[in-house]
């Protein structure tokens, strides 16, 4: 039973208050699935029995496995907290339980546990000790029922009782991982589908009953009523400006997989890793990044090199991520992301746009007061000089233009910050505005939803166009790497704006597998709907008609995620 009050909310705000000003954290996928090197589903997938399976435990000894090494890189790296898998679906845990011997201190030659020596160093340095734990699936167990996810090939499903697993396993271990391991920052569930509203509301009670400030994250329940403190996206990926109502972490790989896998090589730039720290920050979120260590207890040197890397960034500009709320403008900057600080907004500019010698903003109605480069090295004699910059009031549209002429030479080649320091709180047009690069981008999330007829239902924005010109409308979509486009994109889609109607089925006109929003597992696809004429400055309307526009229910789990996900419409400028 909820007591839903403002004593429970005040408790609740104050629970999460670390958690929303780390913003980074480490995930860590170790199991004795490393010896494999397949991955943590490996057992799944090979259909790998049971007594096959536990014969892993006595060859899994990780002599290399060093805690100080592990908590030293994360805080390195500039995370605040380490999730670390204590079970995951193949059953094994990876602490000493009592409730299981299939776990590292009785069932391997290690004999040691991890996660104790990774609680007493986290503790030493400052960080967060959190934990993973599957709570539904479970390869090893003969009774856990999960929706879809079952181990059916040791184990008859119809003989199968969910409470003899629940009662005898689960809710045990995680009162242990609650109950001798110090304070713990989060419990990370995962795949719970299939698990009641009851059961939900129970695991959620009995971490609160074990640990008050213990978070929980929304893979504890599929029902989103029961969705823990937090919500955590899909795999990879990022959300749109104020997509989620609540709190959000984005799960990120370093390349594509989560436990150790030797043959994927796919591993993100250090340069791609910090713009989507930047980028997650600057929506609000949160990002957990993932090591997954290999059987001999250490963590791959690509993602060793690619967290250093990653931390010599942070430890320079940490001040324009840590403890910061999320941009005021709903949507993107072409030349990169936004960060506010009390007063003090952060302008997070990508390299090639540095280059340009200045950037624009539209829609910033403060005054500045003080413009700045973070150099990120107090001591340089370029320390908060003051920049130029020129601010315009377009009156015809009512709107304020802010030029910023940058240095020639940027602080860093990836992210560079410039900060404001503003009259007051920052103070944004709340409109759609036409970006200085001439385009409008238009996300989902912020749409007016109706429903529609066949053509399916309506997405509708209104915006301020500045410049007028010709203009390509251009569907921006989300496609599930394994999907292919032609399966699933029969419809056409109708686009109406100053008085013109444009309609296709959408093709793949441009296909990017890597941008700020979007990576692995996803892949970003720009669709050309048609092209228009806007020959007068003003406000517009404009209507997307589609069979992806989704009633808006104002809680977006990544479970739902269907193979193509409508992102954003587009108008890109192609003439004056
Ligand atoms: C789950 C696990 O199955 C996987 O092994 C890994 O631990 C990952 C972090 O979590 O995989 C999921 C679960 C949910 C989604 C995607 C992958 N989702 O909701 O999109």
């Amino acid at each position: 039973m909820s007591l839903s009050g403002p004593v429970i909310e005040a408790q609740e705000a104050d629970r999460m208050q670390w958690w929303k000003a780390a913003k980074f954290g480490l995930f860590v996928h170790w199991g004795l699935y490393a010896l494999h090197g397949k991955g943590e589903w490996h057992m799944s997938g090979a259909k790998i029995p049971v007594k096959e399976y536990e014969k892993l435990a006595e060859r899994f000894n990780p002599v290399k496995f060093d805690a100080r090494e592990w908590v030293a890189l994360a805080k390195a790296a500039g995370m605040k907290y380490i999730v670390v898998t204590a079970k995951h679906h193949d059953g094994f845990a990876m602490y000493h339980s009592e409730h299981d011997p299939f776990n590292i201190v009785d069932a391997t030659p290690f004999r040691r546990d991890p996660l104790k020596e990774l609680a007493e160093e986290c503790q030493r340095e400052g960080l967060r000790m959190c934990f993973y734990y599957s709570h539904v699936i479970d390869w090893h167990h003969p009774h856990a029922i999960h929706e879809f996810y079952n181990n059916t090939w040791d184990y008859p499903l119809e003989e199968k009782a969910f409470y003899a697993y629940w009662n005898r396993k689960a809710k045990p271990q995680v009162k242990e991982l609650l109950t001798k391991y110090g304070p713990v920052g989060l419990i990370w569930f995962d795949t719970a589908g299939g698990l009641s509203k009851k059961d939900s509301q129970e695991m959620i009670d009995w971490v609160r009953d074990h640990q008050p400030t213990c978070l929980i994250n929304s893979r504890v329940s599929h029902w989103p009523q029961y969705a823990g403190d937090y919500s955590s996206k899909g795999d990879n990926e990022i959300p749109m400006h104020g997509e989620d109502s609540r709190p959000w972490e984005t799960p990120m790989t370093l390349n594509d997989s989560w436990g150790y896998q030797n043959k994927d090589q796919s591993w993100k730039s250090s340069e791609a890793l910090i713009r989507k720290l930047v980028h997650v920050a600057s929506k609000g979120g949160n990002l957990l990044l993932n090591v997954g260590p290999t059987a001999e207890g250490d963590i791959p040197d690509e993602s060793v090199e690619r967290l250093k890397a990653v931390g010599r960034w942070t430890s320079r500009f940490g001040e324009a991520i840590y403890d910061t709320t999320p941009s005021p403008f709903h949507y993107e900057q072409e030349w990169g992301a936004i960060t506010v600080r009390d007063t003090t907004l952060y302008l997070l500019i990508h390299g090639p746009y540095w280059s340009k010698g200045g950037i624009d903003l539209y829609g910033l109605n403060n005054a500045i007061r003080h413009a700045y480069v973070l150099q990120g090295d107090e001591d340089a004699d370029e320390a908060r000089k003051p920049l130029s910059v020129q601010q315009h009031y377009h009156a015809a549209v009512g709107l304020h233009q802010l030029h910023i002429t940058l240095p020639p030479s940027a602080p860093d080649d990836v992210v560079s910050v410039v900060a404001l320091e503003l009259d007051g709180k920052p103070h944004v047009d709340p409109r759609w505005l036409q970006l200085p690069t001439g385009d409008i981008r238009l996300d989902i999330a912020h749409a007016e939803v109706k429903s529609g007829g066949e053509a399916g239902n309506e997405a509708g924005w209104s915006f301020t166009m500045l410049e007028p010109g010709e203009f390509d409308v251009v569907m921006i979509a989300f496609k599930r790497f394994n999907q292919e486009w032609s399966a699933h994109c029969h419809q056409e889609v109708i686009a109406t704006v100053a008085g013109q109607q444009v309609s296709c089925i959408p093709a793949v006109d441009k296909l990017l597998e890597d941008t700020p929003t979007c990576q692995h597992p996803y892949e970003e696809v720009h669709s050309v709907l048609g092209r228009v004429q806007i020959r007068q400055p003003g406000e517009y309307d404009i209507r997307l008609q589609s069979a992806w526009v989704k009633e808006k229910t104002g809680f977006f789990e990544a479970w739902q995620a269907a193979p193509i996900r409508l992102r954003s419409l587009q108008l890109v400028k192609v003439a004056p």
